[in-house]
């Protein structure tokens, strides 16, 4: 059967409306999700690649994301646990003047299938619109998410925002995303830091324990 490898082909060429019915044909023929999600992960790192080598520009990188994005929607579901105790809850979003989110969206879904309510924000969000968020939701956790190094900076301007309204000492402030590192979470004053979805979600779980 030759559904993985057409999913991973049509994400790269950003076929949204094939990637939708291949996504939902794989898993009516018994595809589990995760053998799905490693598709989809495998094809945006073959993107990205291009991406770097200049092979492929932003126009094809965006339309391909939003392959990825609609079929990590209709595997999301099946991930959720359907928790009614959750084991904490976690406001997160893609920091200010960044689009990047299919990190963050990895994240989330991990986040949500180890049990965690998830508030999230969505991209570019500012330092007053997380603090807004936190005043609003109560997290244990705040999530930012930066892909580029030009954005990195806003992590720590939220924590000081945080900071200044009297709201970082109950809350845990995790950071990630590729040029994020553990160093750089200590500078900022940020409280964990993890490279990957899978570990951010053991991470998380660590924290409200
Ligand atoms: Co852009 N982009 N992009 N891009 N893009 C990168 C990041 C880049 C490395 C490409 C390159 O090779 N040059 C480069 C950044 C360079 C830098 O700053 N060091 C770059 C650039 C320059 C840009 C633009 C400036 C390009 C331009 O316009 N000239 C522009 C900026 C737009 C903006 O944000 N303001 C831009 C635009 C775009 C698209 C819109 C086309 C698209 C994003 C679409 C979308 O997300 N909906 C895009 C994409 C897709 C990429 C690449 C190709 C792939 C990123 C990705 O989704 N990876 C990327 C190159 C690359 O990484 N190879 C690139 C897959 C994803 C699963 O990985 O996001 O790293 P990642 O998430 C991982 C971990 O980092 C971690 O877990 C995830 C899963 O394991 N993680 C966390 C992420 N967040 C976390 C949070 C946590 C914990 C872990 O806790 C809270």
């Amino acid at each position: 059967d030759n559904t993985l490898n057409e999913i991973s082909k049509y994400v790269q060429e950003g076929q949204s409306i094939k990637v939708r019915k291949l996504t939902i044909s794989a898993l009516e023929k018994g595809y589990d999700y995760k053998q799905i999600l490693n598709t989809l992960i495998d094809a945006m790192d073959i993107i990205g690649k291009k991406f770097k080598k200049n092979e492929v520009y932003v126009p094809e990188v965006l339309i391909a994301s939003r392959a990825f994005n609609i079929a990590l929607d209709i595997i999301s579901p099946l991930i959720d646990p359907n928790v009614t105790n959750y084991l904490g809850k976690v406001v997160i979003g893609t920091v200010q003047g960044d689009l990047h989110d299919i990190g963050k969206n990895l994240v989330k879904m991990m986040l949500v299938g180890m049990g965690f309510q998830v508030i999230d924000l969505g991209v570019d969000i500012s330092p007053q619109e997380f603090v807004d968020a936190v005043k609003k939701h109560d997290p244990d956790i705040i999530a930012m998410s930066a892909l580029l190094t030009t954005t990195m900076i806003t992590m720590k301007n939220t924590i000081k925002l945080l900071e200044e309204e009297g709201l970082r000492d109950n809350l845990t402030v995790f950071i990630g995303g590729a040029p994020i590192t553990s160093n750089y979470a200590r500078t900022i004053g940020a409280d964990v830091y993890s490279t990957d979805a899978a570990s951010a979600a053991e991470v998380a779980k660590e924290i409200v324990r």
